[in-house]
């Protein structure tokens, strides 16, 4: 089934509230909707979330880096040829997201050519994942509050909470207040997006020495080479390496550099394709996994959640699925329903989900 046609679509949505962490903010998901089209009326979709503060992708240059470049090298392709996309993609550097969504839709295409779930294709291991809700900067009792409801109203008992403000305090404060309301029956863990040095970092982490962390992630720079590698001595908790290993070879830098334990997987970059790459390398270096959420919108969280349950090492922790909540729309026919703290996989081929065309239309912001 060969490749006829690769359509770039603009859309946004606003966020019910912006969502701020150390290095932005985002007030609506400015995303592109990538379809494959096939010569068989198959046709494969996948979303892709612009990070400009942390890769330098904006949504202009996505859509014309896939229009410009990429589509012309993979018209003709058939969906096997999957090696062969991600060769001629990776001729040019950068570009993450452009490069995962068109990988993720050849994929969703292909499962609906087979009739089988990508999540199935690509490992099958279970049809679940916990939940990791991601906490931004506010007051420690909005977060706490925030925290009551994701428990409330989705059974989420995981919490990723933003950090990297000055003084550290003000962060360490806030996880506290999480950890003395909720006790035991919270997993916490922390993500500085780079906002501390290497010693705000280690100060942080020695206030929190008491608040039983799972992770912490990206506290301070990974080309603070040396003083990452002197905080990583001097702490206790795996520390998970995300916006510093975009690619496999970045995942071996980091990790036999002394700067990662640990790594955040994140499909909205590194694709289905890459992302198999990085687990099958984490498994052979022994590091934790995290699913990672990059904003992504329903689409991306079906992706994300068909990649985490397709392996034992992707599953084992509460993925970062819980993104769109703070979106205030859609466009999938079906809503993702979060419950007792699990997403289960969409039933269905592909990716299991499909686009609503009268969603995209009110959405899409290119007509
Ligand atoms: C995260 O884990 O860092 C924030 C910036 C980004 O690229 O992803 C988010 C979440
Ligand atoms: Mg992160």
């Amino acid at each position: 089934m060969k490749i006829t046609a690769v359509e770039a679509i603009p859309f946004t949505i606003p966020y019910v509230k912006p969502v701020k962490f150390a290095s932005g903010q985002v007030h609506a998901a400015e995303h592109v909707l990538v379809r494959i089209h096939t010569d068989e009326g198959v046709v494969g979709v996948a979303e892709a979330p612009p990070r400009p503060y942390t890769y330098g992708e904006t949504r202009d240059g996505i859509l014309a880096v896939i229009r410009g470049v990429f589509a012309p090298q993979i018209l003709g392709l058939t969906l096997t040829e999957r090696e062969v996309i991600t060769y001629r993609l990776a001729r040019t550097v950068g570009n993450p997201t452009a490069k995962a969504a068109i990988d993720m839709a050849a994929w969703d295409a292909l499962g609906r050519s087979l009739d089988l779930p990508v999540s199935a294709l690509l490992g099958g291991f279970t049809d679940r994942m916990r939940v990791s809700h991601m906490l931004g900067f506010d007051t420690p009792s909005a977060m706490v509050a925030e925290a009551e409801r994701m428990v409330d109203e989705y059974g989420i008992t995981t919490f990723k909470v933003k950090v990297g403000r000055r003084p550290v305090a003000v962060d360490t404060a806030a996880v506290r207040a999480l950890r003395e309301r909720f006790g035991d029956t919270v997993e916490l863990y922390v993500d500085g997006n780079r906002g501390w040095t290497a010693s705000e970092s280690l100060r942080a982490m020695q206030e929190m020495a008491d608040l039983d962390l799972l992770f912490a992630e990206e506290l301070c720079p990974a080309d603070d080479v040396l003083g990452r590698r002197w905080l990583l001595q001097h702490i206790d908790v795996p520390f998970i390496a995300d916006e510093s290993v975009p690619t496999p070879a970045d995942v071996i830098r980091q990790v036999l550099g002394g700067s990662a334990t640990a790594i955040s997987i994140k499909t909205a970059r590194t694709g289905f394709t890459g992302s198999q790459r990085v687990h099958h390398l984490a498994e052979g270096l022994g590091l934790e996994v995290v699913i990672g959420n990059q904003f992504d919108g329903q689409l991306g969280t079906a992706c994300a959640v068909s990649f985490g349950a397709a392996f034992e090492l992707t599953s084992r922790r509460a993925g970062e699925l819980s993104n769109f909540l703070d979106m205030s729309g859609d466009l999938l026919a079906a809503p993702l329903c979060i419950r007792d703290g699990e997403l289960h996989l969409p039933a269905g081929p592909g990716l299991g989900v499909d686009v609503d065309p009268a969603k995209l239309d009110h959405y899409r912001t290119d007509r």
